[in-house]
């Protein structure tokens, strides 16, 4: 918290437990441009956290709510799930943020209660504790903290970041390194965390596999990337925008294919051609059903598995004969890549910082002004785009000092990392050598 200029420190003391009117990007009915306008925003009540937005990225689940094909879409609402912030003021009870924190707002909580099934779990991060309130637009005591000229207006996926300042629940508040870069960061909201936690904790990826990937958006992209990491032989990816080609291969994908440029063939014959008992992992990253039928035929006789990332329109299903689950596919899917949000956010933001991957190709498109909220729509629609950042506020700088991985090998049962810095005691760039067993399982990150 300190790393804030004491003045911002100073006006969140002013505005702490009042109304604070600002601007938001309200969606007031579907398929409709957002409306930018003064709402009022109240403070957070017990358990909530209330945050100053710095940047927003628009996730094709935006679009798919304000274009009317989510069955939990409320309107008037505040789109907006990919983003990150500073608290402002936090609710009665509220420990484990502070004024000044830097946050991401998760749609995927983790109440860590010691009665949580899930959060105790190491293998799901659905925590279920306020998912009846999110899908409501409302706040766990089912009021919501945004309104207009006294009109209610409906949060979304407990997140609502198209907003100056928005309301969280803590156990939706992901506090992260201070000195990360708040502009690249909020892709960890949503998109790329998705894409890489189903490979590394829904389908834990093996080296030397074959990955068909469907659909090349940010999502589609991200298991790519995550997939070579992971030591996939073979990734093929598969998008009807070819566009989208050149970053995939520069990602990871060992050959792309637009299923419109294959003649009569059908993609599913195209690329049983190359492997004929289809592939290891498949993940539909489209959201279109008769996709998601054909990676699940896609994966291997015996052992493959496909994982569903993609969200469907209202009304859709899958199908497919049960003789391809008899004979051995699995059919599977995740929500937010598995992510424990609040333990495992941070630890991306943590691997990004430390310069082991990067989020810098999935950044597109850079808007400054919540008053250019319908560009990132614009570009989001027009296929060139991957990810649209919106600059909601602009942060002071603040100068972080750099910790990078210059080598990193296995090393009996872990890695053995080779660091670098630079240390103001001895004025020069100086490295260092760490070992890192290697995790027994997830709870003991
Ligand atoms: P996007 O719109 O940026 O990308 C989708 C890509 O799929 C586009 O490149 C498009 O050309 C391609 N595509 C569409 N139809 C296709 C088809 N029939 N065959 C091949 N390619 C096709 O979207 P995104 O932000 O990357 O999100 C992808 C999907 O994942 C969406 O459905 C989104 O709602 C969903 N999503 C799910 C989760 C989760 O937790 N499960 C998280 C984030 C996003
Ligand atoms: N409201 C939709 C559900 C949409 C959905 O499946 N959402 C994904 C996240 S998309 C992020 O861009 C998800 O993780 N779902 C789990 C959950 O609890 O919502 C509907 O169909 O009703
Ligand atoms: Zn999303």
């Amino acid at each position: 918290a300190e790393m804030e200029k004491s003045d911002l420190l100073a006006q969140f003391k002013q505005t702490a437990g009042k109304v604070i009117k600002c601007r938001a990007a309200v969606a007031w009915e579907p398929k409709k441009p957002l409306d930018v306008c003064e709402i009022e925003v109240q403070p957070p009540k017990k358990g909530e956290v209330r945050i100053k937005i710095f940047a927003n990225a628009l996730c094709h689940t935006d679009i798919y709510t304000l274009d009317g094909h989510d069955p939990e879409g409320l309107f008037p609402c505040i789109l907006g799930h990919e983003a990150t912030g500073i608290v402002e003021s936090v609710g009665e009870g509220v420990t484990s943020v502070q004024p000044g924190d830097i946050v991401i707002p998760c749609y995927t909580p983790e109440c860590r209660e010691h009665d949580c099934v899930f959060c105790q779990n190491p293998n799901t991060n659905l925590c279920p504790k306020i998912r009846a309130f999110q899908g409501k637009g409302v706040m766990p005591d089912g009021t919501s903290r945004f309104s207009k000229d006294g009109k209610t207006i409906y949060h979304f996926m407990g997140c609502s970041s198209f907003s100056e300042y928005t309301v969280v629940a803590e156990i939706s508040c992901a506090k992260i390194n201070p000195y990360a870069d708040v502009n690249k960061m909020c892709l960890l909201g949503c998109g790329i965390s998705t894409g890489w936690g189903a490979v590394f904790n829904n389908c834990k990826v093996k080296p030397n596999s074959t990955v068909v990937v469907f659909g090349l958006g940010a999502v589609g992209l991200a298991v790519v990337q995550a997939a070579k990491e992971a030591g996939a032989r073979f990734i093929v990816g598969v998008d009807l925008n070819s566009n989208k080609f050149e970053l995939a291969k520069k990602l990871g994908a060992h050959e792309c294919v637009n299923p419109t440029q294959i003649g009569d063939k059908s993609i599913k014959d195209y690329l049983l051609g190359i492997e004929k008992w289809g592939y290891d992992y498949t993940f539909d990253c489209t959201g279109n059903v008769k996709v998601m039928r054909d990676a699940l035929e896609l994966a291997h006789r015996g052992f493959g598995e496909s994982c569903i990332i993609g969200v469907a329109a209202a009304g859709h299903e899958i199908a497919t004969r049960p003789f391809q689950l008899v004979a051995g596919r699995v059919w599977k899917g995740t929500a937010f890549g598995g992510w424990k949000s609040r333990t495992e956010v941070p630890q991306l933001v943590a691997k990004v910082m430390r310069g082991e991957t990067t989020l810098d190709p999935y950044i597109s498109h850079f808007f400054k002004g919540i008053e250019k909220v319908n560009e990132t729509i614009d570009a989001l629609h027009s296929g060139e785009c991957i990810r649209a950042v919106l600059q909601i506020s602009e942060r002071e700088p603040v100068e972080a000092p750099k910790v990078t991985t210059v080598s990193s090998h296995r090393h009996f049962n872990g890695y053995v990392k080779r660091m670098k810095h630079f240390s103001k005691v001895n004025n020069c760039e100086m490295q260092f050598s760490i070992y890192i067993p290697d995790r027994k399982g997830r709870t003991d990150k």
